[in-house]
């Protein structure tokens, strides 16, 4: 099974744990887009959900095959929300954010009552880390917010580069007008520690450590099939 079908067998399986009349979270990412494809068969087969998008990306996807859309303004509390990770530890800690829609994967994870990842094996870690972690940050006083984010990962014993993500070679822009640090830590022993010290940075917007959001993951592994980690 290549990297696309382990994603198509995680958004299958995940897809059971979707019935009729949920409200939806749709994550970004590969996996999830995988996720919308199967999801979409489902609806024109009638099934009933509506779906609140966490990117323009996955918006116009869902829009395209025919996902019936809200927003969180219109549905505030959702009941599953099914995304991809970056990296995913033990205790269903994530990096997530390598797409760019950290902020509104979190903000919609946590107006809803559960939350799924999607993977493939390849994202399970023991510790977060080795991928760069993602930090969403206002643009105004960059220069001293990287100077903070570095100063809170030192006093936590973590140090490495802080790029600015960077995309046809200008600054990347979330869909909320941010800017996004890609900080190379390396293993995070104690990923709350981090996450309570970039929150209390003014210049942070959010940042890829999700903790205590995921309830479960589907991953799927070539010749192990799909298990769910709980
Ligand atoms: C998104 O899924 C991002 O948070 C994360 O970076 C990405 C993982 O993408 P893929 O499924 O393509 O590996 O939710």
């Amino acid at each position: 099974m290549d990297a696309k079908q382990l994603k198509i067998e995680a958004a299958r399986v995940a897809l059971e744990h979707v019935e009729d009349g949920m409200r939806l979270g749709i994550g970004t990412g590969s996996t999830a887009e995988e996720f919308v494809r199967l999801l979409a068969v489902k609806v024109a087969d009638g099934l009933s959900i509506i779906g609140v998008p966490t990117s323009e990306r996955t918006a116009a996807l869902c829009t395209e095959l025919g996902v019936p859309l809200s927003t969180l303004e219109e549905t505030p509390e959702l009941d599953l929300t099914i995304d991809g990770a970056d990296e995913i530890d033990p205790q269903l800690g994530l990096i997530k954010g390598g797409g760019g829609a950290l902020l509104r994967e979190k903000i919609v994870a946590a107006a809803s009552e559960k939350m799924l990842v999607i993977a493939d094996a390849s994202k399970l870690v023991d510790t977060l880390g080795k991928f760069p972690l993602p930090i969403e940050v206002n643009e105004f006083g960059l220069g001293a917010t990287k100077i903070a984010i570095a100063k809170v990962a030192a006093d936590l014993g973590l140090e490495g580069p802080l790029e600015i993500r960077m995309t046809n070679g200008k600054p990347f822009v979330t869909d909320g007008g941010h800017l996004i640090i890609d900080a190379s830590f390396g293993r995070i022993p104690d990923t709350r520690a981090l996450s309570d010290a970039l929150h209390a940075i003014p210049g942070v917007v959010e940042h890829g450590l999700f903790l205590g959001l995921a309830d479960a993951a589907v991953v799927a592994e070539a010749g192990h099939g799909v298990r769910t980690v709980r």
